[in-house]
């Protein structure tokens, strides 16, 4: 993102400005203010000349500088059309060096889950990755994925749409006709690279429903247009959950809280594959990086990393 375009856009914010005014504070010549003024009007945004300087009209629905605007996370937002994968996107801007850039898209033609499973991503949705540089060990990543989890939800919420967390990275709307007891909303994917004991980069990346009408959604799914009855302001969905992505991830122990709050999971008989065997008891609690911790019908307690999840009627 263009550093000037985005102050532009900020001196905007604060009411009137004219351009050689806005030439003189960012210290640029006028015909860069003019084209920079082009570029967000192309960008979808309305921008005035009146007798007393340019005047922010409109800001667009989505899209990179949208959700930059008044966004108070320090991300840089690269922004597509459309892409084969925001998390491949990602990975590629990562190995570059890049770090707090989120990759967004508004429609994904090679969207990919946990196992390389298929991610379906028709337009309207909110499919997004987010590079990090964490001073962190590989196993304690998989924070950043409770972080971001709880910011999700929190998020969604706040959007109106009452959704909770399956462990592990699953957002549901409860439906208790469901076979999983709720239908998917979203889910998260987090990658990295790294050398023992010190993470390169990390890439956590979000899949959320959000505008997708129900003939676009795979079976078992649902969206935020689907359960509110009107689509949701994405820009404003994105810059929440970012928000408070950044300040979940400095605070391990909120990140839990929140989660806790939030989970389906917790208090519920639960059965967990793992690849060697399958543990079936209580969820009883989720520890600081995000494993599960189960309490067996044997009165055993045992901790769980990864693996799929059934939330099982009560015996
Ligand atoms: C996940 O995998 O839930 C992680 C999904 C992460 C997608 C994001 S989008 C942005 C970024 N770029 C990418 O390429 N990926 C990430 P998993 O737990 O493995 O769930 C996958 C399963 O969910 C599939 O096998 C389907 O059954 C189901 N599914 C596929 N598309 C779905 C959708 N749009 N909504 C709900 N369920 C879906």
């Amino acid at each position: 993102m263009n550093e000037t375009r985005r102050a532009v856009l900020d001196a905007l914010a604060d009411g009137p400005v004219s351009g050689p005014e806005l030439a003189d504070a960012l210290d640029v010549s006028r015909a860069a203010v003019w084209k920079h003024v082009e570029a967000l009007r192309d960008a979808g945004f309305g921008v005035e000349s009146t007798g007393s300087g340019y005047v922010l009209s409109e800001i667009p629905e989505y899209g990179g500088l949208a959700v930059e605007y008044g966004l108070t996370a320090p991300f840089e937002v690269e922004y597509h059309d459309s892409v084969p994968s925001t998390n491949d996107r990602a990975r590629d801007l990562a190995a570059d060096g890049a770090s707090d850039v989120v990759v967004l898209a508004d429609e994904q033609t090679g969207g990919r889950g946990r196992l390389e499973r298929e991610w379906a991503s028709p337009s309207g949705g909110v499919w997004m990755s987010v590079v990090c540089r964490p001073d962190l060990p590989p196993a304690r990543v998989t924070l950043l994925t409770v972080a971001m989890s709880a910011a999700v939800c929190g998020a969604v919420r706040e959007a109106g749409v009452p959704a909770e967390i399956k462990w592990p990275n699953d957002l549901l709307v409860p439906d208790p006709d469901a076979e999983r007891g709720g239908r998917k909303l979203a889910g998260i994917l987090t990658e990295m690279e790294g050398e023992a004991g010190q993470v390169s980069w990390v890439v956590v990346g979000v899949g959320l429903n959000a505008n997708v009408p129900a003939n676009d959604l795979p079976e078992g799914a649902t969206s935020l247009l689907v359960e509110r009855g009107d689509p949701v302001e994405r820009r404003t969905l994105v810059q929440r959950a970012l928000e408070r992505f950044v300040e979940l991830r400095a605070d391990p122990a909120a990140a839990r809280e929140a989660w806790r709050e939030q989970a389906a999971t917790l208090g519920t008989r639960v059965r967990v594959t793992l690849p060697t065997e399958t543990v079936v008891g209580e969820a009883v609690d989720v520890t600081d990086v995000g494993a599960l911790v189960v309490e067996t019908d044997a009165g055993e307690e045992r901790v769980v990393h990864a693996g799929e999840c059934e939330h099982l009627r009560p015996v």
